[in-house]
């Protein structure tokens, strides 16, 4: 069982109350502790949201003044633990537009960004009352940060793919829809023990832009990869024995328009094509289709394509499973993202 991938979170924020200050000897309260969130690289939203079932993070107050402590203690910071390429977002339930305000994003270990601030001590400007803390309703949304994004339709291979060139271990099987949530793995070169990271993507449908199928929730993973990775079945696609037959160059058609759809600056990311599956014979072992697919079986045909819409960088043929052409894809997929032409 694929455990259900958080990729968004909800929560309340409440910054800590000021501590009341003292009128008789102009003593000041302390201040009220903020809540903040921190980038890890060991947590996941599902941990987040299972540290915090009532999904409500407080910091402590500020400690008042005391007659033999003058200045009340500050109240502790709460700092949560997220992960790496995280953003958040203050939600204003009371806005029709604009509902959502950009607060930042944390992309480095560390990184820090504040989510309620505590309140003000209570001194003299207040009447030394202590003042309430910020109460933000924030969501935090994950977009994964890989090098290398897989896209594709169901059955195309991805998993296989991921699961040949990294060390990951995803469930792989002959029916559409296997993948359910975003996997991450991590490819290594021997020679220097350089690392790259591939994410597998569910598999993208019709209409996966108007959120069919499960791809539309997770198409915004591949917003920050490098490069994408564009996996064609070069048998062709069928969703099931009742739906349509779709050559490999209409699943790839298919593929962009959805990519285009949903942003069509992802057109613009360094792509590679890669034609899977080509161990399997043609002749013998894929029945009725083959007369219209044949024709488009050789590179060229994709390589005209690519001039279109979109300009492939590099156009492969493997066949992810019996692992053929994989060194090369892996030589190639290093060179281009250490192109410092594509970085920005
Ligand atoms: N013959 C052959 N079969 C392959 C190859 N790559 C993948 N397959 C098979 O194709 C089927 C689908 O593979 P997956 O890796 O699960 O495909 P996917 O793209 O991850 O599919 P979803 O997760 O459903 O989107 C499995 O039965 C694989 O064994 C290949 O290169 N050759
Ligand atoms: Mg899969």
């Amino acid at each position: 069982m694929q455990k259900k991938f958080i990729d968004n979170l909800k929560i309340l924020a409440f910054g800590g109350t000021g501590g009341n200050g003292i009128l008789k000897y102009n003593g000041k309260g302390g201040k009220g502790g903020d809540v903040l969130a921190s980038a890890c690289s060991k947590t996941s939203l599902n941990l987040l949201a299972n540290n915090y079932p009532n999904k409500k993070i407080k910091a402590e107050p500020g400690d008042p003044s005391r007659m033999f402590e003058l200045q009340g203690k500050p109240g502790r910071n709460t700092i949560i633990h997220v992960p790496l390429g995280s953003s958040f977002y203050y939600i204003n339930d009371n806005k029709q537009t604009n509902k959502f305000k950009h607060l930042g994003d944390v992309n480095k270990i560390n990184e820090q960004i504040l989510l309620a601030k505590g309140g003000e001590p209570g001194f003299e400007h207040n009447l030394y009352n202590g003042q309430p803390g910020e109460c933000n309703k924030i969501l935090i949304e994950l977009k994964l940060l890989a090098d290398v994004g897989l896209v594709g339709l169901p059955n195309a291979g991805k998993s296989t793919l991921l699961k040949s060139l990294t060390n990951a271990h995803p469930k792989i099987a002959n029916y559409p829809f296997t993948t359910l949530t975003p996997q991450i793995g991590i490819l290594e070169y021997k020679s220097d023990f350089r690392k790259i990271s591939i994410a597998d993507l569910p598999g993208l449908i019709e209409g996966a832009s108007l959120n069919n199928g499960l791809g539309h929730s997770f198409l915004k993973h591949i917003e920050r990869t490098k490069l994408l990775l564009y996996l064609v079945d070069i048998h062709g696609f069928s969703l099931d024995i009742y739906s349509k037959y779709m050559t490999a160059i209409e699943t790839l058609q298919l593929l962009i328009k959805e990519i285009e759809l949903y942003n069509k600056a992802l057109l613009e990311k360094p792509s590679i094509l890669v034609l899977n599956k080509i161990d399997i014979n043609k002749d013998t072992d894929i029945k009725g289709p083959i007369n219209i697919n044949q024709k488009f079986t050789n590179i060229s045909s994709f390589d005209q394509f690519s001039n279109d819409r979109i300009k492939f960088h590099e156009i492969f043929e493997i066949s992810a499973k019996n692992k053929v052409g994989l060194q090369y894809l892996k030589q190639r997929i290093r060179v281009i993202l250490d192109d410092t032409s594509f970085q920005n």
